[in-house]
């Protein structure tokens, strides 16, 4: 029974991510690069600090990209690993503990399998650190990585925070893929805005004006690093002839874990609500680059980490009606729903946005109109707050379960 209900809601939603429109298949066969980035969130993006821009490199690359201001992270406790099950699998992570650490051999439908398997691409992840963190060694093998370049692949010649500079690693991590055969499919994982964001002096380049000496204003400073060490590496990609033939994604794993209000409102310089914090603290922003330039501006519609897989299968019109996902198509056009839910069960479909009493952060649970931004009723949520609960119900049970390879074979008796 349980199956059942399972299967019936992926066959229910599955029209909302496979639609055939114009952008389907649009960029079929282009390589795919995705980057992942430590503790990037959006609320920083554009902004200026002291007169100079903290992210030069992200607002200069804005002008040729698809931005998605309203990106929301949906992880929990596994964090960066997360990021990167949600964003692969299109399916949420687990309430406890991390799914590449405790679920490493159950199946999944992931991202670099489909791409070898039914498009033939070369598939690569790419983190200068432990193999062994997070599991990496044995979740990469099982998500259809062909190779996993971690830190023992790289040269070791700009040691920064808790391993390689973003701008080596990148630079590496180029060449790496210079020599790939092509089509394929690289997922690279930054590090060095990692928390407690302490880069040495020499790597400083930011006044950070009234947060110097702050955990903030170290942040600011690292993301000012990785921001740079990104515009090298779009710069490389344009040098090396790939930045024209390949779909290049860009987003932020997870918050910073700087919870004080004030930083925040010292920063914008504006009192904030809980559900600016909110916003503030779940937003991690995705860039989009299409070959052809042609998709850009900006897309504030709802959006998160468990949208990534479904909609680069669209730009490629690879079909992912076939597959256990759960996300949105980004690009399906404004004929669909678009619900995000987040892991601690809050949930924006883009008019309301419901913060439940469980998000540690906030203590009580509550219901936005996202047009006045007031608080509103929380009945008036009560179906998507339903939906949001049965999303997270259906995707623990196909995580915790292992259920996908029987659900499919069930679907092929039938
Ligand atoms: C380490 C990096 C950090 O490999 O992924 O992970 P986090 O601590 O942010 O989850």
């Amino acid at each position: 029974k349980e199956k059942a209900e399972i299967q019936q809601w992926f066959d229910q939603s599955k029209g909302n991510r496979e639609v055939h429109n114009e952008t389907y298949g649009a960029y079929a066969g282009s390589n795919v690069i995705v980057v992942q980035a430590e503790a990037f969130m959006n609320f920083m993006i554009g902004k200026l600090i002291e007169g100079q821009e903290i992210t030069p490199n992200i607002n200069k690359l804005m002008q040729d990209c698809l931005y998605f201001p309203n990106y929301y992270h949906q992880t929990g406790q596994g964090r960066t690993s997360d990021a990167d099950f949600s964003s692969n699998s299109s399916l949420h992570p687990l309430q406890v503990g991390s799914v590449f650490v405790r679920y490493a051999d159950h199946t999944f439908d992931m991202l670099p399998n489909i791409l070898k398997e039914q498009a033939g691409y070369r598939t690569g992840a790419f983190h200068a650190y432990e193999g062994s963190f997070w599991n990496r060694n044995n979740m990469y093998k099982a998500m259809g990585y062909e190779r996993f370049y971690s830190k023992k692949d790289f040269h070791m010649d700009e040691p920064l925070g808790w391993s390689l500079g973003d701008k080596s690693f990148f630079r590496q991590s180029l060449d790496y893929m210079k020599q790939e055969k092509q089509p394929f499919y690289s997922f690279l994982i930054t590090l060095s805005s990692h928390h407690p964001y302490s880069l040495p002096k020499n790597v400083q380049e930011l006044n950070v004006g009234k947060f110097e000496g702050t955990m903030f204003g170290d942040y600011l400073q690292s993301i000012h690093y990785a921001d740079a060490a990104l515009g090298e590496l779009v710069e490389g990609l344009k040098q090396d002839g790939l930045w024209d033939n390949t779909i290049f994604c860009f987003y932020g794993d997870h918050d910073n874990s700087i919870k004080g209000k004030t930083d925040y409102e010292k920063f914008l310089g504006k009192t904030l609500s809980d559900l600016d914090m909110h916003q503030i603290m779940n937003q991690v922003a995705l860039l989009v680059h299409v070959p052809d330039g042609k998709l850009k501006g900006v897309n504030d519609e709802p959006a998160g980490q468990l949208d990534l897989a479904p909609s680069i299968l669209h730009l490629l019109g690879i079909p992912s009606s076939p597959y256990y996902m759960m996300g949105n198509n980004l690009f399906a056009g404004s004929a669909t729903d678009r619900l995000v839910v987040l892991r601690s069960g809050a949930f924006t479909n883009g008019k309301l946005y419901y913060i439940p009493s469980s998000d540690y952060r906030y203590e009580n649970g509550s219901c936005y109109d996202l047009k006045t931004r007031s608080l509103t009723s929380v009945e008036q949520a009560s179906p998507l707050h339903e939906e949001a609960s049965k999303r997270l119900r259906i995707s623990d049970k196909v995580v915790n379960y292992d259920v996908i390879t029987d659900l499919r074979k069930a679907n092929q008796n039938k």
